[in-house]
């Protein structure tokens, strides 16, 4: 095996700066510097002209910023379609773009508003909740809306990290290149990285360091508290759709479209019927037009 020094890393950078500045190799440098500089004029002229576009969507329609939408389900990320779900249930108007999905904390979903940018599916909700002064969550009380925080952040920042298990680590993003319309090469090169990007996450999160059997059962628990408090209710916190229906619905949706061959879309159909007829009960409600937003429509 050979092994690189520290200290030899950094004379090969050395010599090969003082190489790159020397006389000798100036067409080299010129002709790299030049390659960089058009490639940077060109991103932010493309930033500069999209952002143009997004201002004539018109003042107080959201810009939602996302992944395209795919061949099963309108998207592959579940906070996407949590966000989208909201914007439908607030009847917010807005219009999609998919040509920026990272927006500027480098994460999907993102908004521009009025030339505003703002960021992170929840914080985004929140934000909306206030400007045009819509929260379904009002008509309940203390206690319940404190139950119904803790099934959204339960969903976000637990069953999420079991699901990307499945999906990155376990399935090698087979399901996930399955439900995509356009598998390019371009596409592929993405996922290969991301996929890097979100084992690292895993194992850093913890989730990562269990075995298959154990997220499996973590999975399953998750489910099953969402299953029991939804009950026979037509909406988790009752009669009424609320935000944290949204984020069921994102998640949700991945399961039963994009995680074939999972244990999970076993657990929905073997154990937890009534999660599967809720997203159907959401997806009549909210997205009548589901069957045009697939890629391609149906
Ligand atoms: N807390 C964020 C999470 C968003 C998130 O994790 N988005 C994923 C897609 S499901 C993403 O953009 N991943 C791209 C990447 O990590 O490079 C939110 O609620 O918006």
């Amino acid at each position: 095996m050979v092994v690189v020094t520290l200290e030899e890393c950094v004379v090969f950078a050395r010599d090969g700066f003082r190489w790159f500045c020397s006389t000798k190799s100036r067409p080299v440098s010129v002709a790299v510097i030049l390659v960089f500089g058009a490639i940077k004029l060109h991103i932010y002229l493309s930033k500069r002209s999209r952002r143009k576009k997004w201002a004539t969507a018109g003042r107080d329609v959201v810009v939602l910023h996302g992944f395209p939408r795919e061949r099963f389900s309108p998207g592959t990320s579940p906070y996407v379609l949590k966000l989208e779900t909201y914007l439908r249930l607030a009847k917010i108007p807005y219009v999609m773009d998919f040509t920026e999905p990272l927006g500027p904390k480098g994460l999907s979903p993102w908004i521009t508003l009025n030339g505003e940018e703002f960021a992170d599916s929840q914080l985004v909700i929140e934000h909306l909740g206030r400007q045009y002064n819509k929260d379904f969550s009002s008509g309940l009380t203390e206690v319940q809306r404190a139950v119904a925080r803790t099934f959204n952040i339960m969903a976000c920042e637990h069953l999420a990290w079991g699901l990307r298990f499945w999906r990155y680590s376990v399935d090698c993003c087979r399901g996930l290149i399955q439900s995509t319309s356009q598998v390019s090469l371009f596409l592929r090169l993405a996922l290969f990285f991301l996929r890097w990007k979100v084992l690292k996450a895993l194992w850093i999160q913890g989730t990562g360091r269990h075995t298959q059997k154990e997220v499996e059962h973590m999975v399953r628990q998750d489910l099953a508290a969402i299953s029991h408090y939804l009950g026979e209710k037509p909406f988790l916190m009752g009669m009424e759709p609320c935000e944290v229906d949204c984020t069921m619905f994102g998640f949700l949706t991945q399961i039963m479209y994009n995680y074939p061959g999972s244990p999970y879309i076993t657990m929905l159909i073997d154990d937890f019927p009534n999660l599967q007829m809720y997203q159907f009960r959401l997806r009549d409600l909210l997205w009548p037009d589901w069957n045009e937003c697939l890629n391609p429509p149906k």
